[in-house]
Order: structure tokens, then C-alpha cells, then sequence
């Protein structure tokens, strides 16, 4: 049987990373695609030839094409600019809503049986609009937001209870960005929910408190640190976790910026929940119940949402 087909739409930080995850985890071939001539070629010769040495056999290319994208599997788009020391998140839209549009009509043209995930900033809004300029259907097409922001919170926690992050598990609902909602209710210590351990004693509230925020802010401390881009390791990682969710259909339940329409008293939109990755692409949003302090938080991210969407339709008059 012929090896799964990955493209990779921007060959920037995050894109060579995703290009050598997926070699070591010989989860397909790999296309890098760039408009950076000479990039994704570049990078995917150099991640060949670490294959005599790790041993994998998938196929690296790098093109200016999308034509070479044909087929494609998955496509895990990248493409557009990251932020700067002191940008939001949102400062991109006006950018990377032009690049949305044209990575949206290559994947419809070429690969439109592709599992499609959105990674490229203010994530929320840019996946909504990658899946308008594409026409795809809603469960072939998500953002990767939740994977990380559960990751940075999880990594918080097992570092403030001194155990293993296999053991912490998280949970971050909402947008991806300042108003991002991590419920510690539903976050545990193998199985104990969070506000029990404070009870317990093993941490105190105001430390809770600051690992919320530090979570929240996970992006920009990254940003902060390294002076140019942002993060990518942590990124790349999380996404390719939902990409093998997909082609090896695990039935795995990762947050993400899933279409929710009916769930969570949501109508028609794309925003961070839980759902079920698996062959069919996003097969279940799960439809959690909020205290009203958890669903207030859930609904000023969602209004920040619909204002990053209203603000595309109004860049762009395609965009209904
Ligand atoms: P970077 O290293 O700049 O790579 C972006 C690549 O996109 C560059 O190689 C560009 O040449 C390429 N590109 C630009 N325009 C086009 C186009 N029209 N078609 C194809 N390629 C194009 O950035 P990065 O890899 O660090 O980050 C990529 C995106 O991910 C940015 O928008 C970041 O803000 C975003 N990001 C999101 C998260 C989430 O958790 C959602 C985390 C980190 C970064």
C-alpha cells in the first residue's frame, strides 16, 4: 500500500519542523510547499538525509507548486507571517487572511480530499476562512490550538506537583488567545481535578491561578524569549499528534478549533472544544457542560472570535 501523502503548506520554522516530525514518525511522504524559493526544497534534502542515520524511508520534496500537492492526505498549513515582540496574535489578520486565500483555492483545486489542519494566526478566524476560500467540508477542515495550550498547561502543572506530564492531564476551551479558557475542573493529576488538589493541599490557589494566566500568555513568553517568531517545537508536535489521530483513525479526543454548530449553544462558527479525531476527520465535537463563571469566560471568547471573522468580511467582500 502506498505510503500516506503529507503536504505541508509554508516551509517556515514550524513547516521544517512538521516536515521532520512526520519523517521520524514515518507517517507519510512529505511536500513542503513555499513561496520562498529554495526553502522548501532546502530543508526537505537536509531532513532526507538524516533518513541513513534515523532510518525512515518517507520521501522529502520541496516545491512552489501546488500541483505537486496532489493527493494529498493531510495538509497542515503554516503559511503566513508569525508575530513579533509586542504583536498580538490579531495584529496578523489583515496579512495572513490574503495568504489563507490563496493556500484555500490550491488546497481546493488540488487536494480536496485532504484532512486539512490550520495552524497560521489568529487561528480561529484563519481556519474559518481557509475552509470558506477552500469550500471543503467542516469536518476536513480544523485548527491546532487546543493541543498546544493543554500541553504548555499541562507541562505548568507537572512542574508545580513534581510528577510526570503523562500523568496531568488539561484542558483549554475558547479562542486562541487572550481569552483562551483552561477549566481546571476538568484538568487532573490521574484523575484528581485540580480544585481538589488544592483542597488537598498539594498547591494553593494563587499558584493555580498563575499557571491559568502563564498558560494564557504561553505564546508571548515564547515570542518574548526569542526576539524573532515565535514558537515551533511545541507547535509542530501538537499538530502532527492530530494529523497520526487522523490517518491512523484513533478516535482520539484533542481539543482543537473545531466547527461547532449546535453543541455548546455555538450556531455555525469555528472555536477551541473537545472533540473526536479519527478517520472522518473531526467526528465528534463534545458537548460539555460549563459552570456559569466557566461558560461566561467561554463566551467573551467567543465574541472575540466573531469579531477576528467580522473583521475578514470585511477585508475581504468574498467572505460571507
Ligand atoms: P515562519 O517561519 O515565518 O514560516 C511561515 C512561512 O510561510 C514562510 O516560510 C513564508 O515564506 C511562508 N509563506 C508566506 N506566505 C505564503 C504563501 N502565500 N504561500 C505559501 N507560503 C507562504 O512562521 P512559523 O512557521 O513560525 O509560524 C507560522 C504561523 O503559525 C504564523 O502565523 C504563527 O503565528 C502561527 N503559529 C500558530 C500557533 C498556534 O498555536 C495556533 C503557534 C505558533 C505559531
Amino acid at each position: 500500500m502506498a505510503r500516506p501523502k503529507i503536504a505541508l503548506i509554508g516551509a517556515g520554522q514550524i513547516g521544517g519542523t512538521l516536515a521532520h516530525l512526520a519523517a521520524l514518525k514515518e507517517l507519510g511522504d512529505v511536500v513542503l510547499f513555499d513561496i520562498a524559493e529554495g526553502t522548501p526544497e532546502g530543508k526537505a534534502l537536509d531532513i532526507a538525509e538524516s533518513g541513513p542515520s534515523e532510518g525512515f524511508d518517507a520521501k522529502m520534496s520541496g516545491t512552489q507548486s501546488y500541483s505537486d500537492i496532489a493527493g494529498a492526505d493531510v495538509c497542515i498549513v503554516t503559511a503566513g507571517v508569525p508575530r513579533k515582540p509586542g504583536m498580538s496574535r490579531d495584529d496578523l489578520l489583515g496579512i495572513n487572511l490574503k495568504v489563507m486565500k490563496s493556500v484555500g483555492e490550491g488546497i481546493r483545486d488540488h487536494a480536496p480530499n485532504a484532512f486539512v489542519i490550520c495552524i497560521t494566526n489568529p487561528l480561529d478566524a484563519m481556519v474559518w476562512a481557509l475552509r470558506e476560500f477552500s469550500g471543503l467540508p467542516h469536518e476536513k477542515v480544523c485548527g491546532m490550538a487546543g493541543v498546544l495550550d493543554s500541553a504548555r498547561f499541562r507541562h505548568f502543572l507537572s512542574e508545580e506537583f513534581g510528577v510526570s506530564m503523562r500523568d496531568v492531564t488539561a484542558f483549554v476551551l475558547g479562542g486562541h488567545g487572550d481569552t483562551m479558557v483552561p477549566l481546571t475542573r476538568y484538568s487532573t493529576v490521574a484523575g484528581i481535578p485540580l480544585p481538589d488538589l488544592v483542597k488537598m493541599g498539594w498547591t494553593t490557589q494563587e499558584k493555580l491561578d498563575a499557571i491559568v494566566q502563564r498558560t494564557r500568555d504561553g505564546g508571548a513568553e515564547i515570542v518574548g524569549l526569542l526576539k524573532t517568531g515565535s514558537a515551533f517545537y511545541a507547535p509542530a508536535t501538537s499538530a502532527i499528534e492530530m494529523a497520526e489521530a487522523y490517518l491512523k483513525d484513533q478516535k482520539r479526543v484533542l481539543p482543537c478549533a473545531a466547527y461547532v454548530d449546535g453543541a455548546l449553544g455555538l450556531k455555525g462558527m469555528y472555536v477551541g472544544v473537545p472533540t473526536v479525531i479519527g478517520a472522518g476527520g473531526v467526528e465528534k465535537v463534545i458537548d460539555i457542560q460549563m459552570t456559569k463563571d466557566e461558560q461566561a469566560m467561554f463566551d467573551s471568547s467567543v465574541a472575540a472570535v466573531k469579531g477576528l471573522v467580522d473583521a475578514c468580511k470585511g477585508i475581504d467582500d468574498s467572505l460571507t
